[in-house]
């Protein structure tokens, strides 16, 4: 018998205090007043520690996060070449100073003892030999070199890039530069793992992939959506904004089927059932329309198909939406009405919403409901999104130091193809693969590749599988720009040395292509030069120079096109229009047709579901991790893990006698997992949570797992990769 999915959910009050937020916050304020030694492991260096008795005087130099795109910057203190403190810029509009124990965590990460500080070449047999930095540029540029050789104008296919949320914009420009003299496009950005649906879709819809406003503008706004973005767990630094918004009595709603520390700022919540939030917003259009809540000549401004949205909509009457959603029908017309009575609404897209695989349509209807009641333009409007905010340019700058190139993008689903074919030659892996959906396949596939490089800081399993290990520089042994959520730049100056010979992904990739093509590579000497360049070459950024952005405390917003010109927040659309070429949002689109809703596939609630796999799969980050790789390598972060969890709802928990603490198998039809058993009323019935970050070579017991992606089938929407959504079961062991 399939699970109810419509029992009434309740809040869990002890949500906090059970997920130890306390000592989190509590570790934060400890590292950034005095560095104390929290290190669970006596191996490690604790944070900030190795103070010196020296009185050489301590000199402050400028950095930023290099995780999350909250994009913190800092002042780090510095006493005989070593990080004594990192404290927050108390100056960052966006942050106000506030960083979290992630960022913190960067002296660890840099002095841990499982670093790896030297290249090293994999032998016939398996085992590793040390080599030098030359040598290894001089490898790569004679595998290169022979690809070019053999394969003329077709080695561009058979050459490709997977990129990470570089240490650098530099780093990146590099990488895609060297990509580009070999004829190569295909590098494959993390955005497409993330949250590409909800770009790609704005860039349809509204002409610009980025998010449509700044995020002080919740401040100007009535209402503000968190749509399934859990925005205090992960983009800690930006709780400031909902407490500021509640002030100005900002009504805050949010959307997901889990309560979670964000679930503690928001006036109401809804639980919709994973996968359904498409039906949710076509329900809450559908009852706009049917209770003359919707200006229909207003609607038609930047709709003007909107009679065909209504028809697309009009099977979703409230018991239909309640059937789908599970969420009940009350809630769904009190989240109609608040929607249809604010004229200023923010609604902030989570990533979770594209990573089911109806994320296109589901992402399309949300925007149209911004878009007929009058909220995409204007003080207090738009949509926010978490990750994005990278500013343009990058082609433009690659093309103009390279050429341009008129290849055919692959995505990753291809790439996985070419090697499964072994028709790739070289893959630069400067990411985790584990990233992608079907881990294992994904593994197999690469071992197809006859020589792979990777980029990185420890043994990982991408380490493991490679040809070429080439140790890389953590963010504060280098200098560079960076982007951040709200499209603003920022710059960090070198703060310390690099260890052994590690390198920015700049050196390297502009070492090798320099080797490759020698004078005609664009070389740059430092990140500086090209930094100038860039805003040289690229009109929009042409007001981005580098004495405005290494001055400002919190970055400068692109796009600037004027020197000196001034910096915009708030609404992109400044002409009162959308960016669109005929300025109006499409309803039925060439590409991708209608609005109609289908269940994710492999659902348990989908048409001809497999029973065997009654519960409904989700799994996401959580506010002490960041992604799948670095952080497991931190003892003071380790300590907020608790390994492989699962948690359920007491009736799930109830329904197939499991209990709390329980070791049960988290299965999948393509794998299984040992997970401990967590019950808690924070979780829909009938759902599973698990969390992503966990890394099989984690130095520390309760961050070691096997990757969530090894038990994720191989299932996307037409563009973002899905992980969510397929059915699972829980066997006690
Ligand atoms: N601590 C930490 N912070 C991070 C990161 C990190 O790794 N760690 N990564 C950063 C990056 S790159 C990104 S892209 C962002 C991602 O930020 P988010 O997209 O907000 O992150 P997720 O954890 O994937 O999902 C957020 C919420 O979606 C809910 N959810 C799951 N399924 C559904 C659904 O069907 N509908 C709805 N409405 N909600 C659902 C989950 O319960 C979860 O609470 O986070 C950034 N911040
Ligand atoms: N199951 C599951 N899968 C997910 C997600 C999830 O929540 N769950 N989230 C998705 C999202 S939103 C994202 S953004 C992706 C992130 O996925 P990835 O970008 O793969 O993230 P990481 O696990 O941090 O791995 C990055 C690797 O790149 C290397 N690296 C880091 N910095 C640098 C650098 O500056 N230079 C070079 N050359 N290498 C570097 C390091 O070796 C590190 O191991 O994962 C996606 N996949
Ligand atoms: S909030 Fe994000 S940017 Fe700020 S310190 Fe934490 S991880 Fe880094
Ligand atoms: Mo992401």
């Amino acid at each position: 018998m399939p699970i109810s999915l419509h029992t009434p959910y309740k809040k869990d009050n002890n949500m906090l205090n059970t997920y130890s937020r306390r000592n989190f916050l509590k570790l934060s304020a400890g590292i950034v007043a005095s560095g104390t030694a929290l290190s669970s492991s006596p191996k490690a260096h604790a944070m900030g520690q190795k103070i010196s008795k020296s009185t050489e005087p301590a000199k402050l130099v400028k950095g930023y996060c290099p995780f999350c795109q909250v994009r913190c910057t800092y002042h780090a203190e510095v006493r005989n070449g070593k990080i004594e403190r990192i404290i927050g810029d108390k100056d960052n509009r966006w942050t106000g100073g506030s960083m979290c124990p992630k960022g913190l965590s960067i002296v660890e990460l840099m002095e841990s003892p499982h670093r790896l500080v030297h290249p090293m070449k994999k032998e016939a047999d398996g085992s590793w030999t040390k080599i030098s930095y030359d040598e290894a540029v001089k490898l790569t540029a004679q595998k290169m070199r022979a690809c070019l050789d053999t394969h003329k104008d077709a080695a561009g296919d058979r050459i490709a890039m997977t990129m990470p949320l570089w240490d650098s914009r530099e780093s990146e420009l590099a990488a895609l530069i060297t990509l580009n003299m070999a004829g190569s496009v295909h590098a494959m950005p993390p955005g497409e793992t993330c949250v590409s649906t909800a770009a790609n879709m704005l860039t349809m819809m509204a002409g610009t992939g980025n998010p449509t406003t700044t995020v002080n503008e919740i401040l100007n706004s009535k209402l503000l959506i968190l749509w399934g973005a859990n925005l205090c767990e992960l983009y800690p630094a930006y709780s400031r904004w909902l407490v500021m918004a509640k002030e100005k009595n900002v009504q805050i709603v949010y959307i997901d089927p889990r309560s979670t520390s964000t679930s503690n700022f928001v006036d109401f919540q809804v639980h919709p059932i994973p996968g359904t939030d498409g039906v949710l917003a076509m329900g809450i259009i559908n009852y706009l329309v049917q209770n003359e809540l919707l200006d229909e000549e207003k609607a038609r401004e930047l709709v003007p198909e909107l009679d065909v949205l209504k028809e697309d909509v009009q099977s979703y009457s409230l018991e239909q939406v309640e059937a789908i959603t599970g969420v009940p029908q009350d809630q769904v017309i009190k989240l109609a009405e608040i929607i249809g009575k604010s004229d200023r609404t923010i609604v902030w897209f989570g990533g979770s919403i594209c990573r089911y695989t109806n994320g296109i349509p589901t992402v399309r209807t949300v925007i149209l409901m911004q878009g007929i009641t009058g909220n995409m333009i204007g003080e207090g409007r738009g949509i926010l999104t978490m990750h994005s905010g990278k500013p343009g340019g990058e082609h433009e700058f690659v093309e103009a130091m390279s050429g341009k190139n008129t290849r055919a993008k692959m995505n990753f689903r291809r790439l996985r193809l070419a090697m499964s074919k072994k028709k790739l030659d070289i893959l630069f892996l400067n990411s985790s693969y584990r990233r992608y959906p079907d881990g294992k396949g994904v593994r197999e596939a690469i071992g197809n590749v006859p020589f792979v490089v990777h980029c990185g800081f420890y043994m990982t399993p991408e380490a493991e599988i490679s040809h070429l290990f080439v140790p890389m520089t953590f963010s504060p042994e280098a200098a560079g720009s960076a982007y951040g959520n709200e499209k603003e730049t920022v710059w960090r100056d070198q703060i310390v040395e690099a260890p052994g010979e590690c390198v920015t992904a700049m050196k390297f990739y502009s070492d090798v292509g320099r080797e490759v093509f020698g004078d005609k590579y664009p070389y740059f000497n430092t990140p500086e030069e090209m930094y100038n360049k860039f805003c040289e070459v690229v009109p929009s950024w042409k007001g981005l120079t580098l004495e405005r952005v290494r001055k400002s405390p919190d970055g400068l917003v692109w796009p600037i096109y004027e020197e000196n010109g001034e910096e915009r927040l708030g609404c992109v659309f400044t002409e009162g229009k959308l960016l669109t070429p005929d300025g109006f949002m499409k309803v039925n689109d060439k590409v991708f047709g209608r609005i109609k809703w289908t269940a994710p596939k492999d659902s348990p609630y989908a048409p001809k579901a497999n029973q065997d796999f009654p519960l409904i799969f989700t799994q996401g980050k959580v506010v002490h991790h960041w992604q799948h790789t670095v952080t497991n390598y931190s003892p003071s972060l380790a300590q907020f893990s608790q390994g492989r969890t699962v948690s359920v709802h007491p009736d799930t928990a109830k329904k197939y006698e499991l209990a709390d603490g329980d070791k049960v198998y988290l299965e999948t039809p393509v794998g299984k997992t040992e997970a401990k058993l967590i019950v808690s009323e924070a979780i829909l019935p009938g759902t599973v949570f698990t969390p992503s970050h966990l890394c099989p070579s984690a130095p520390f017991e309760q961050n070691k797992g096997i990757a969530v992606n090894d038990i994720v089938p191989n299932n996307w929407d037409r563009i973002s990769c899905q992980h969510n959504g397929v059915g699972c079961r829980l066997t006690k062991i």
